[in-house]
């Protein structure tokens, strides 16, 4: 594979953006916990967690892209270290389970029926991204195919589950939080979406076409911060109108204070 400067540095770029938008909104959920009442704060403590882990990843994949090539005359060619899909299926499997136990945190559901649909979810995550590891690093057509539509099994139980799930949660929730958690149905679909979509592409280029390699390093850094940021963020949200809801008052609380003293 030959890349141009201009496909090598962009997507460099994109690495780099998610490094900064992952690493800066992990920051942000450490710090503004308090905004939500105790009971809700371990859902946002997961989020600040999953995004270090995915922060971290990003700064392994942005030294592997710049270790896979190396200019050479006018343009980067691919040298005998291969780029590591490997950090970004770790990544996954790590933080996709820890998305999904923030999700079910900040619903509140009972526990047995908490429990019994997180085991479910993070099997079919598992599996998921499991099933999807053999095709990504393959080259050949058949067998990336193959792998993507055995993936997509799971991926669409889980979705639905999801779906079903929260649509069903809405009545029990709070009037304050019903429009938000109808909201993270579809940002959830959404987002989660643009992963097989940028696999498929690459496929359809052939995994050794230098604008295929590209659309993917892209749209996969995109997915992973509108589904670990921008998803925290309505996580964030959800949890602060039912905090109100029930009463807790931000403002009310020694945390302010506290977090100025140990600011000065
Ligand atoms: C933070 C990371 C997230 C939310 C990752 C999600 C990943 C997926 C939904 C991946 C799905 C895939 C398929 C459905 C088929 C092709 C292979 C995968 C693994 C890209």
């Amino acid at each position: 594979v030959e890349l141009t400067v201009k496909q090598f540095d962009t997507v460099s770029g994109f690495f780099s953006l998610t490094i900064a938008a992952m690493g800066g909104a992990a920051i942000y959920f450490f710090m503004t916990k308090s905004s939500v009442s105790p009971k809700y704060r371990s859902a946002i403590t997961t989020s600040g967690v999953l995004l270090s882990i995915a922060t971290y990843h990003y700064f392994r994949i942005y030294a592997s892209w710049h270790e896979a090539y190396a200019l050479i005359g006018d343009s980067y060619k691919a040298t005998p270290t291969h780029f590591e899909n490997a950090y970004r299926y770790a990544d996954w499997f790590l933080t996709v389970p820890l998305l999904l136990i923030e999700l079910v945190m900040v619903l509140a559901l009972p526990k047995a029926e908490g429990r019994s649909l997180l085991i479910r979810l993070v099997i079919a995550a598992m599996i998921m991204i499991g099933l999807g590891y053999p095709g990504e690093i393959a080259t050949d057509a058949p067998t990336r195919w193959f792998f993507w539509a055995a993936s997509m099994i799971p991926f669409t139980y889980l979705l639905f589950e999801l779906f079903i799930k929260l649509t069903k949660t809405l009545d029990s929730q709070p009037e304050a939080a019903r429009g938000l958690i109808s909201s993270a149905r579809y940002v959830l679909l959404v987002t989660w979406a643009f992963y097989p979509i940028a696999f498929a592409i690459v496929t359809v280029t052939g995994a050794n076409n230098p604008w295929g390699l590209v659309i993917l390093q892209i749209g996969y850094s995109v997915a992973d911060i509108a589904s670990k940021v921008g998803y925290g963020l309505v996580i964030h949200a959800i949890a602060r109108a039912k905090s109100e809801a029930e009463g807790y008052n931000p403002d009310a609380v020694d945390s302010v204070p506290k977090l100025t003293a140990a600011m000065a």
